[in-house]
């Protein structure tokens, strides 16, 4: 054996290896090395490619990085065109798209089967596959020609560069969707604006953004994930006759698939799937505008056939629009819990996804001038998710006359205290302080909250009632309330007051990250404050530390050590943790975050649904954490098993799906004994 040959094993086999750990964190969501073992590979198959240039190849791992920009995309003629979907909007349309079928099928007796998923919000691409190696990927463009951006689509990790196993067509077509999940989007959008980029309306536009760049070293550095969703031309290969079982052989070959891909029997199943993908809609991880729905049998397919531009044995079945035009009649202005003055857009009330919006963000000033929104004008208002409805633009073509842009008042709306603005700060404040009702009010809202103190029925309806009528005037009045100053409050009946004294006593055993965050320091939300509290591990060690070790703490760079630590050197602040302290308020010891290894539940991951008795999801999910177990929103491979309550929804069907184990109420309680 050769030097040469040496090395080229060793790259093969550390390809290998990286293939397959991107694999299993990309597309399986289930990581098999750590972060730094996966560096130490990539970086070592990068050393030897560089002082082996001869045994670089196109589909190796490193490639994924992005090359020199490219001065224009070539166009890709599609062997076979890329159809568009016929829609549908109510169940009618449903009943008549599977009455066309039965016709055309002249089908009588059992029900027809489909396939069912949910539509990504993203862009189409095709993918070629020549011997198992990606050669090519192209944009779907107008269906029959589009752009070939091989070069961007090689940065995908969960576009596989090589296929798995040996047995796969000599060469095929692979079709999905390309999108950007909400989290991903938030990050990216978060990141555009602190490098004084220009932030993009929606994930979609994200998408088509950063597919379509000519230098594939930016697309590499944008969250971009592929799903597949069905195959173009095949050559070689005699293909299951079932859509379902295709998609199944796909992800055997190493392509993800929607994890939430159904085979269903006849048309009303259909409309039950719509339904429950329709309920679940605002807590997937990414955002979708419908149901596509596929005769299941690929002869039966064959044999409908097409009209013009869409397959007739496919239907997407669209869910309410998440963007929608309406008037902006107003802005005003409101005061949050450090002062920010928030412009909030007062809107004809319209129904964006479901849901009636009269209100939406416009975020600040800065937003207001660089979208140019007036008062007066029609405006896109969007939703999705769980966040905020907010103004994504004016629709300037539709302004009709003079319109005027709103301005930040000089004085506060509530308290009338000036309003200013700190160097290189987007947001203008209430200099108010404490001084400022709503301050005050935002302040207690917060440390009521679930993730804070988490004080059942304490709502912000009740908070504002209280601060308003004198009753208390800031956090620290809290654990003082006595029943009798309740009575008088509004909707506030005798059981509901100790109901809420209760409450407030079950509060007072917290834990210190929960308590950290309750105080409602700026910049300091739930993540940083449980590194905070592992980190010191008692509140008296955050209080004496001073800027250089805060910022020795994980995730606290200069700004959030300068807010930790201007908050502790004011007296009143650190008379009002003492007086929580002298009212009961305690945590159990942190044990230093190096100990958790040893934990009965360290390395299990959990996920709650449903409704628990006794105990609210946030209270299961820190005695787990408590034990060392994570806790996730969304069923996957890795999950250890399904905690199910009242109630439990789709994660439970999920579950079962993946052949992950679901716990009933007992068996989670003997879990944590
Ligand atoms: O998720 C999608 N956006 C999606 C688009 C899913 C599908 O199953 C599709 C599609 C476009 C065309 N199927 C076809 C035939």
């Amino acid at each position: 054996m050769t030097v040469t040959d040496k090395i080229l094993t060793e790259i093969k086999q550390l390809r290998d290896d990286i293939n397959k750990h991107n694999h299993q964190y990309y597309v399986l969501d289930d990581p098999s090395i750590t972060d730094q073992a996966y560096d130490q590979l990539f970086r070592r198959l990068q050393k030897l490619e560089a002082d082996y240039p001869q045994l670089r190849t196109e589909d190796s791992p490193t490639q994924r990085v992005g090359s020199i920009p490219a001065t224009h995309f070539d166009t890709v003629e599609h062997e076979l065109p890329m159809l568009s979907l016929d829609n549908a909007f109510d169940d009618d349309e449903m009943m008549a798209f599977e009455k066309r079928l039965k016709e055309r099928l002249t089908h009588q007796g059992a029900e027809l089967s489909y396939t069912a998923e949910p539509k990504l919000d993203g862009l189409a691409v095709s993918l070629l596959y020549e011997q198992g190696v990606l050669t090519r990927a192209a944009t779907r463009g107008d269906g029959n020609r589009g752009e070939n951006i091989t070069a961007n689509a090689r940065t995908l990790s969960s576009i596989p560069l090589r296929l798995q196993g040996k047995n796969f067509p000599q060469r095929f077509e692979v079709r999905g969707e390309v999108y950007i999940k909400h989290a991903d989007f938030k990050a990216l959008n978060e990141q555009q604006r602190r490098s004084g980029a220009k932030e993009f309306a929606n994930p979609r536009n994200a998408a088509a953004g950063s597919l379509r760049l000519l230098d594939s070293r930016v697309t590499a550095s944008r969250p971009l994930t592929f799903c597949c969703y069905g195959l173009g031309i095949v050559e070689g290969y005699e293909l299951p006759v079932s859509h379902f079982e295709r998609m199944q052989l796909l992800q055997a070959f190493g392509f993800p698939i929607s994890p939430y891909i159904k085979c269903l029997s006849g048309i009303e199943a259909c409309i039950g799937y719509y339904q429950s993908i329709l309920a679940t809609r605002d807590n997937l991880a990414f955002e979708i505008d419908g149901v596509v729905f596929k005769l299941d049998d690929v002869e039966q397919q064959t044999r409908v056939g097409f009209v013009s531009r869409a397959p007739r044995w496919a239907i997407a079945y669209k869910f309410p629009a998440q963007e929608v035009m309406t008037k902006l009649l107003d802005v005003d202005f409101q005061v949050g819990r450090t002062g920010a003055l928030t412009p909030v857009a007062r809107l004809e009330p319209v129904a964006v996804g479901g849901v009636m919006v009269s209100n939406a963000t416009l975020h600040n000033m800065d937003e207001i001038q660089r979208k140019d929104v007036r008062i007066g004008d029609v405006v896109i208002v969007r939703r999705a998710g769980d966040v905020i409805p907010e103004v994504v633009s004016a629709v300037i073509d539709q302004r009709e006359g003079n319109l005027v842009l709103p301005r930040m008042p000089e004085n506060c709306p509530v308290c009338g205290s000036q309003v200013s603005r700190a160097e290189g700060q987007a947001a203008y404040r209430c200099s108010g302080g404490l001084v400022c009702s709503a301050q005050r009010k935002e302040a207690i809202k917060h440390f009521a909250s679930r993730k804070a103190m988490d004080i059942d029925g304490l709502g912000d309806k009740l908070v504002e009632q209280m601060v308003d009528q004198g009753i208390i005037d800031s956090i620290g009045d809290l654990y003082h309330l006595e029943i009798h100053q309740l009575a008088g409050l509004e909707r506030m009946a005798e059981k509901s007051a100790s109901n809420l004294k209760t409450a407030l006593d079950n509060s007072k055993s917290t834990t210190l990250a929960r308590f950290i965050f309750a105080l409602g320091i700026r910049e300091v939300g739930e993540t940083t404050a449980e590194s905070l509290a592992n980190h010191f591990t008692s509140i008296e060690a955050i209080q004496a530390a001073d800027i250089e070790s805060l910022q020795m703490v994980a995730d606290v760079g200069p700004v959030v050590a300068e807010n930790v630590y201007q908050f502790f050197q004011q007296e009143k602040n650190r008379l009002v943790i003492d007086n929580l302290i002298q009212q009961g308020v305690h945590w159990p010891a942190v044990t230093a975050i190096e100990n958790h290894e040893s934990q009965p539940l360290a390395g299990h991951v959990y996920v709650i649904t449903g409704t628990l008795e006794g105990l609210s999801r946030d209270q299961a999910a820190a005695r787990l954490k408590a034990k060392g177990a994570k806790v996730s929103s969304s069923v996957s491979a890795k999950t250890t098993a399904v905690i199910a309550g009242e109630k439990p929804g789709s994660k439970v069907t999920k579950a079962e799906s993946l052949g992950v184990k679901v716990l009933d109420q007992q068996a989670f309680q003997s879990l944590l004994e």
